[in-house]
């Protein structure tokens, strides 16, 4: 059976991309609200509606593993799933939460994403639940959606853009530095030269990967290699651009796309 991953927009296809590399045999299911994008500035009770309809959606298609690839979502609606799923499901924030952990050495940790991830505190929460006494210090970033999607991965603005934000995470002398959002893995370059060498970057979306190969591991849920892997990209809308900053994300073509209208 396929594997399930959702997000609110396209930016959960870095998450598809660092499971494609770590389990290249297992078929996946995407899931993008497209047309309701973005989460980041919604209430609560509206994501959660979102999120239930799209969770249900994919255990339609018999998924033996729901990913909550979006941050904003598994900050403010992983229970929701976790409630109605029969299958496991595992969430970007946890999957951060305990790679910034294996990496810190001060137990000082910078965290970053969407205006609704960081005032949700989940890292802060995933955090001091294994580690009472670290400390999390979070900054939103919210322009950096937006660059990104313009394509502005290594351009004067968003270097500009992200030494401000980072300014005050960084006079913490925090060790290492969560990119708490499914756009940020490709700032990563970017954002390793603003940080500096004495601070690690933890992507989520790699982070995601690793957790998944180990849950299939320890469930005995891997799929045989005997057939190629089969990809679909359900969406709810085909926005302007939707191909190339797919593509951009996904870091390969990007075929099967599916349109559901809700
Ligand atoms: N996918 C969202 C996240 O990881 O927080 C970012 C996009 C958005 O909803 N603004």
């Amino acid at each position: 059976n396929p594997i399930g991953v959702f997000d609110s927009g396209i930016g959960g296809l870095t998450v598809v991309r660092a499971l494609m590399e770590h389990l290249p045999f297992e078929s996946i299911h995407y899931f993008g609200d497209t047309a309701r994008v973005p989460y980041g500035v919604k209430s609560v009770e509206t994501i959660s509606h979102y999120t239930t309809q799209i969770a249900e959606f994919l255990l339609e298609k018999q998924v033996k593993l729901l990913i909550v690839a979006c941050n904003t979502m598994a900050a403010v609606a992983s229970q929701v799933v976790h409630d109605l799923s029969p299958v496991p499901v595992l969430d970007v924030i946890e999957a951060g939460a305990l790679n910034a952990l294996a990496a810190t050495e001060t137990r000082r940790i910078g965290v970053i994403g969407t205006p609704t991830t960081v005032n949700s505190n989940a890292y802060g929460r995933a955090i001091h639940a294994v580690e009472p006494d670290a400390r999390v210090v979070s900054q939103a970033c919210p322009l950096f959606v937006p660059l990104v999607e313009e394509g502005w991965l290594d351009h004067q603005v968003t270097r500009l853009t992200a030494q401000e934000y980072l300014k005050p995470i960084l006079t913490e002398k925090v060790d290492t530095l969560v990119l708490g959002c499914t756009h940020y893995p490709l700032l990563k370059p970017l954002l390793a030269d603003v940080a500096g060498p004495g601070v690690t970057l933890v992507d989520s979306a790699d982070a995601m990967a690793e957790r998944a190969a180990a849950l299939l591991t320890d469930l005995d849920l891997h799929t045989p290699s005997r057939q190629p892997a089969d990809y679909h990209f359900w969406v709810t809308d085909v926005p302007l651009r939707f191909q190339t900053i797919g593509e951009r994300f996904l870091g390969r073509s990007l075929n099967n796309v599916h349109v559901v209208k809700w």
